[in-house]
């Protein structure tokens, strides 16, 4: 063993060093499939004081680090793209009591998202954030990369939850920022610096949320529709008349057929239709009535079913919450995550597909996604070796509509070379001189968020 793995090992324990390739193995590869990378090691600090220890010592070593939490991003900023050590943050769960005068909890970075619901849920708080991947995601890594989610229309993404943090920054000094105090404008916000730099500036290790209410109410109702403009039709019906809005997801029959079959779901309709938007409403009284009030007065409304209970709504949620995993078994997908204006939604669904097809013959493009956000998941299945053209026509595609590249993923190693399609050179300067003031040896995940500066115009 050498000399920066004695090192490690004595900071974190022999259990918590992992150097055999097969133990490495699963935290080498994310869980699509799509990016993998060999690490040097595999090391697991169990708190802020280890974390620094471990930074301060390959910092000196003058090794790169690659932060991990939950392993469920989807655009490889968490895997190794080769040789250096990976820090996961998995053993920092320390999850301290629900501060219900504040409305705010304080929890360790490897806590995940469903573990954090059922600490805040019996004290009648909620996470203001949501999403599928609950059972694995940490909140150190959603807040790393700002992740989204079913929620946002009602309370934003991660870093709107965010009242404060604890990061290791890349030479090991430890800022400390908990007090989530309402009013504080004592200069740069260091909280709101690091959501969303995706372990480029430092490493979070604790996290301060504010909660929101627990809404016990609930309605979901899956609505067919005649295609995007309809659905943005009953968008904006459900956004005007629908005090409890809490979500208005959309997907398609291609991700529909794909999710029916993987899991043996029925049909939710007679008929097939262009699209189908999943709205949920939540209040602390029961808003059936309310939702059903307005898909009764909106033309664009073809047909729907509603749920009230627990287990029906679950049976709606699942033809859209299972588009991911229904995705991944049916092969690798060329993930991209982007959002457009909503005025630009319908052209650009409109030539996504032969968009997709001019480069990569054969394959298949599963849409779905975030309606109340113009956030699309274009997932696209069997690109073969032309994997990187599809990524390219379909970002240029978004770029011309305005759009971002990425509207909730991140950028990670996907799609730091396409940066400079959303960002303007004088900015991605800015990010640069960011990074460098902070981590000038580029020790902290390098080759995510930002291209190489011989990348920049490559793609631009
Ligand atoms: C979702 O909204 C996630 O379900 C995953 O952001 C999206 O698998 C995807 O492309
Ligand atoms: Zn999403």
């Amino acid at each position: 063993m050498s000399d920066l793995e004695e090192e490690l090992r004595a900071i974190v324990g022999t259990a918590h060093l992992l150097v055999d390739p097969d133990l490495r193995d699963a935290y080498e590869t994310d869980w699509t499939r799509r990016f993998t990378g060999s690490a040097r090691c595999v090391v697991r600090p169990a708190d802020t004081a280890e974390v620094a220890a471990v930074v301060r010592a390959c910092a000196t070593a003058g090794v790169p680090m690659v932060v991990q939490g939950g392993n469920t991003g989807l655009v490889g900023g968490g895997v190794p793209a080769g040789g250096e050590v990976l820090v996961s943050l998995t053993r920092l769960t320390a999850l301290e009591p629900v501060d219900e005068i504040e409305g705010q909890v304080t929890v360790g970075a490897g806590v995940t998202l469903e573990k954090l619901q059922a600490h805040a849920r019996p004290a009648g708080l909620d996470v203001g954030v949501d999403l599928a991947a609950r059972s694995s995601a940490t909140i150190g890594g959603m807040v790393a990369t700002n992740a989204g989610g079913i929620r946002v229309l009602r309370y934003g993404s991660m870093r709107d939850q965010l009242t404060g943090l604890e990061a290791v920054l890349p030479d090991g000094t430890v800022i400390t920022r908990l007090a989530g105090l309402a009013k504080d404008n004592t200069g740069y916000d260091l909280t709101q610096l690091l959501a969303g730099s995706e372990g480029t500036l430092a490493i979070i290790t604790r996290v301060r949320l504010r909660l929101v209410p627990l809404l016990p109410a609930r309605a979901v109702a899956l609505v067919a529709v005649d295609g995007t403009d309809a659905a943005l039709t009953l968008l904006a019906a459900a956004r005007g008349r629908l005090s409890t809005l809490a979500a208005a997801e959309i997907c398609y029959p291609e991700g529909m057929e794909l999710v029916r079959s993987y899991g043996r779901l029925p049909a939710p309709f007679d008929a097939e239709y262009p699209a189908y938007v999943l709205l949920e409403c939540a209040g602390h009284t029961d808003p059936t009535d309310e939702l059903l009030d307005m898909l009764g007065e909106c033309a664009a409304v073809e047909d729907a079913t509603v749920a009230s209970d627990v287990a029906g709504r679950a049976r709606l949620w699942a033809y859209r919450e299972t588009h991911t995993e229904a995705i991944n078994t049916a092969g690798v997908p060329t993930k991209l995550d982007i959002c457009v204006p909503l005025r630009e939604l319908s052209g650009l669904v409109a030539v996504l597909s032969e968009t997709v097809e001019a480069v990569a013959p054969g394959a298949r493009t599963i849409l779905f996604g975030h309606l109340g956000e113009g956030n699309l998941h274009v997932n696209v299945l069997d690109a073969g070796e032309h994997a990187e053209q599809v990524t390219d026509v379909v970002l240029r595609q978004v770029a011309q509509r305005r759009g971002s590249i990425s509207s909730e993923h991140g950028v990670g190693r996907a799609k730091a070379e396409w940066l400079s399609l959303s960002r303007s050179a004088e900015e991605i300067d800015v990010l640069r001189r960011i990074k460098s003031a902070l981590d000038p040896a580029g020790v902290l995940n390098p080759g995510v968020l930002l291209p190489t500066p011989a990348d920049d115009n490559v793609r631009g």
